[in-house]
């Protein structure tokens, strides 16, 4: 009984492991029990189930995880750490056929509603390659005081990677862009969790669509789009919420209006006009639309807790964005805050790709320490230390980044 009951879970875990492995994984069934395989590809994790333990899962159904912080330490995110985030049900994924994928352009004021496979446009158009940092707006919720409702992100629902594929502009122009378009609508192929629409559709104010940092990609980090980002094309806006960067996407409409598609309509990713007390109760029609995300910084290095010899210099190091706008300064503290040293920060490669920053630290004497990093933006707006002003559905939190570190 025992023995069978083992073999049946052995087979379990064997077909679903290795229904997750890119190519066929030879001897999976005689390994030994309870061995993961080493090199498991993000491309078609297609589950909770399937992802790596280092995640955090927040919810299963819909899909919502994020890596350990220092994790997002490389400069480009590798797939197989960005966060995941679905509102709704997963698309078919392995029912996708590339070939047979199309991507429409249509609305009020578009003058000629065009559909495009994936080969058209990457015949058609000019490809590009953009890093860009997608943004949950609502990363680092679980820090407002009081609590706000949602997904319980700590920093970690943010990433950069490199994307590959056409600039929006190029298409949207080619179908031809009316002089009355106001905003864009994003379309997926994935439905809401009662099965009736789509789980998601935002857009973007029409100038920011006609920019030349947004693309419809068919690739990250130069392979496909891992079913869990968005296989097998993505709209990609970096510095705005994340909800605008559309996976698995279908199409554009050229809208004549605000877009009023799924999780457009008040509250969801807005936050109140006018300043509100915490915990304030406020009207739905009193909220405007977060476009952009803002001034915020990430310590990769160390790891929270890590403990170091009397003596030794630590250094520091970690991303910094702010949305539309560039990084100017970064600075950090060992001494909550009361001073502050300015770090060394790269200039981003392109467009709302993120920043990286490094300080070497000499720490007094032995001892608890915490490190509090922070960075201003070119038009001089700096994280705050303590809370950015609350709102009720806890977006865009971006007090300065603290880690625990330890002399002895
Ligand atoms: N099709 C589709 N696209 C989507 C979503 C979704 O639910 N469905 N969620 C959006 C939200 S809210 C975020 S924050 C990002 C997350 O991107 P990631 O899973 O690649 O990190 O995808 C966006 N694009
Ligand atoms: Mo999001």
């Amino acid at each position: 009984m025992a023995i069978d009951r083992r073999v049946f879970l052995k087979g379990a875990v064997a077909t679903s492991v290795a229904s997750m492995m890119p190519i066929n994984w030879v001897y999976a069934a005689n390994r030994p029990e309870g061995v993961a395989p080493l090199d498991v590809s993000a491309l078609t994790w297609k589950s909770a189930a399937d992802l790596p333990s280092y995640f955090n899962i927040l919810n299963t159904n819909p899909v919502n995880a994020q890596p350990p912080e220092h994790m997002l330490d490389p400069v480009t995110t590798p797939a197989d750490v960005a966060f995941i985030r679905w509102n709704g049900q997963l698309p078919d994924f392995e029912n996708i056929d590339p070939k047979k994928w199309t991507f429409t352009v249509d609305g009020e004021s578009c003058k000629t509603p065009k559909t495009y496979s994936i080969d058209d446009l990457k015949k058609k158009f000019k490809t590009h390659t953009l890093k860009l940092t997608i943004e949950c707006g609502g990363n680092s919720r679980s820090e407002f005081f009081p609590n706000a409702k949602g997904n319980q992100w700590t920093n970690a629902a943010v990433f950069c990677a490199e994307w590959t594929g056409v600039l929006v502009r190029d298409v949207l122009k080619d179908c031809g862009v009316k002089d009355d378009a106001v905003y864009t609508g994003h379309h997926g192929a994935d439905l809401h969790l009662s099965g009736k629409g789509e789980a998601i559709s935002r857009g973007v104010p029409i100038e920011a669509a006609l920019n030349d940092d947004a693309l419809i990609a068919w690739a990250m980090n130069g392979e496909d789009i891992p079913y869990m980002h968005g296989y097998p094309l993505r709209i990609v806006f970096g510095g705005r919420p994340g909800s605008v960067s559309h996976k698995s996407a279908t199409g554009i409409s050229i809208r004549n209006k605000v877009h009023d598609g799924k999780k457009m309509e008040s509250p969801a990713y807005r936050v109140p006009e006018y300043p509100v007390a915490p915990g304030e109760k406020v009207p739905n029609e009193d909220f405007k639309i977060i476009e952009e995300m803002i001034v915020k910084s990430l310590i990769t290095y160390p790891e929270t807790g890590t403990e170091l010899k009397e003596g030794k210099t630590l250094t520091v190091r970690g991303h910094a964005w702010a949305g539309m706008r560039d990084v100017t300064e970064m600075e950090v503290s060992y001494d909550y805050g009361a001073t502050w040293r300015k770090a060394k920060l790269t200039k981003p490669v392109n467009k709302t790709a993120w920043q990286q920053w490094e300080i070497d630290l000499d720490l007094p004497m032995a001892g608890y320490y915490e490190i509090w990093a922070r960075a201003t933006d070119d038009q001089g707006v700096t994280q705050p230390v303590v809370q950015p002003q609350w709102n009720p559905k806890g977006y865009l939190f971006n007090g300065c980044h603290r880690i625990a570190v330890r002399v002895v």
